[in-house]
């Protein structure tokens, strides 16, 4: 069975101060047996958090990486720099990098690639915006961004993925996709995966759910089928609420 996954996406915010007293808070806390649990800070947390969470179930993320090992790509991090920190997450293609900084199916292919070349494991997002929603076009839009991120990807790798349906009308709105219609999606895209490297191994891939994911609807979320997991913004930046969040996926 696949071992559900929490994992808290910061965004920017908190300072290293800040990452500290929350990684102080969540220690034996937010660590359940038979959930994995991930933090995923801004860059300048990273050395700190991993610190702070050594020897514990709490692992720690990055939310992007550049796809080329190094260069002059001014501002940018690579996978072989967090990896030397002692990262083992990273999130690739959310929507916020696909709007705001122009990330395409291709950019999100080649990072998910140098992800897995430095032993990172990807957290993959995909979802619609709303207004291709309302034109129906869901299932096409997660399928072209599904397929377009295991471009090249082996079935040994792709098992190790993870992947967030995130419908973006949902992301920071409190508006949620339903648990039902958030099943649909992800079993859709399960199947779409099926279709690329078989049933066992689609079967094997953990899809999360994101968007306005909080303690009190994580359970809803957890009954589906198809749902493994959440990826949490909001909710997952109090200590409490990502215990609740984190114990609330068992
Ligand atoms: C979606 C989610 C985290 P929130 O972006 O990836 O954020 O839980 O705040 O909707």
């Amino acid at each position: 069975m696949r071992k559900p996954i929490i994992a808290g996406n910061w965004k920017m915010f908190k300072t290293v101060p800040e990452a500290l007293a929350f990684a102080a808070e969540v220690k034996g806390k937010a660590e359940v047996d038979g959930v994995d649990s991930v933090i995923c800070a801004p860059f300048t947390n990273l050395p700190a958090l991993v610190e702070a969470l050594k020897g514990t179930q709490v692992k720690v993320g990055a939310q992007n990486l550049h796809f080329e090992d190094n260069g002059a790509f001014t501002g940018e991090i690579s996978g072989l720099m967090l990896k030397e920190l002692g990262v083992e997450y990273v999130i690739i293609g959310h929507s916020e990098r696909r709007a705001y900084f122009a990330e395409t199916d291709e950019i999100v292919n080649k990072k998910v690639l140098a992800a897995f070349k430095h032993g990172l494991t990807p957290i993959v997002c995909v979802g619609e915006k709303l207004e291709e929603r309302e034109a129906g076009q869901t299932k096409d839009v997660c399928r072209v961004q599904t397929l377009g991120a295991f471009e090249g990807v082996s079935a040994e790798q792709a098992v190790q993925v993870v992947v967030a349906y995130e419908p973006i009308w949902a992301i920071g709105t409190g508006k949620s996709s339903t648990a039902d219609d958030a099943n649909e999606v992800i079993g859709y895209i399960r199947e779409q995966l099926a279709g690329k490297y078989g049933a066992a191994v689609a079967d094997a891939i953990r899809i999360q759910y994101g968007g306005s994911v909080k303690p009190g609807n994580i359970r809803e979320y957890m009954q589906q089928s198809h749902i493994d997991g959440a990826l949490v913004g909001g909710a997952s930046l109090e200590p409490a609420s990502y215990i609740q969040l984190v114990e609330g996926a068992k």
